[in-house]
């Protein structure tokens, strides 16, 4: 189990929805530790940075549109495993098919509104957080609660 970092953001529909504290809170109760946190309105030029992969597909337009039309909260996430451990509580990309438990499962209707993102894998982790946030905004601190998350 290595200790990885994700990028995770609360999408506009969520914050709109005032669910920022509620998906922090799921991250922090799993035994995930933020290591970044910011609000930002994206610009429509890092949407399509960030969104890249998925420059062909018929939904780019209306993605790129929903994720710059009002502000989100960009994250950090460390942890063992964290990558596939935050997509886990994220839950399927269709929230109709997301699992009951999962962010998505719990809290969303739309696969155009499904309320927070998560890196798929170590290299989409790497690039997204380096789109996002300079090395000096990451902090590096222990966790009081470290030695009881981890055996
Ligand atoms: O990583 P994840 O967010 O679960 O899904 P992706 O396949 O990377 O798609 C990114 C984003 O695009 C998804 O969260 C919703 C939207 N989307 C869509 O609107 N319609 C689709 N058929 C697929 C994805
Ligand atoms: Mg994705």
């Amino acid at each position: 189990m290595e200790v990885e970092r994700t990028f995770v953001m609360v999408k506009p529909d969520g914050v709109q929805r005032g669910l920022i504290g509620e998906v922090v809170s799921r991250l922090e109760r799993k035994g995930l530790k933020i290591v970044a946190m910011k609000m930002l309105r994206i610009p429509k030029e890092m949407a399509e940075t960030h969104y890249a992969e998925h420059r062909e597909k018929p939904f780019f337009n209306a993605l790129v549109s929903y994720i710059t039309s009002g502000p989100v909260v960009a994250m950090v996430v460390e942890g063992k495993s964290a990558i596939s451990v935050v997509r886990n509580l994220v839950g399927k990309t269709n929230p109709v098919e997301a699992e009951p438990g999962t962010i998505r499962g719990d809290l969303a209707m739309d696969i155009g509104r499904n309320v927070v993102h998560a890196s798929d894998s170590p290299e989409s982790a790497k690039r997204e957080i380096s789109i996002f946030f300079s090395d000096d905004e990451i902090v590096d601190y222990a966790k009081v609660d470290e030695d009881w998350v981890y055996e």
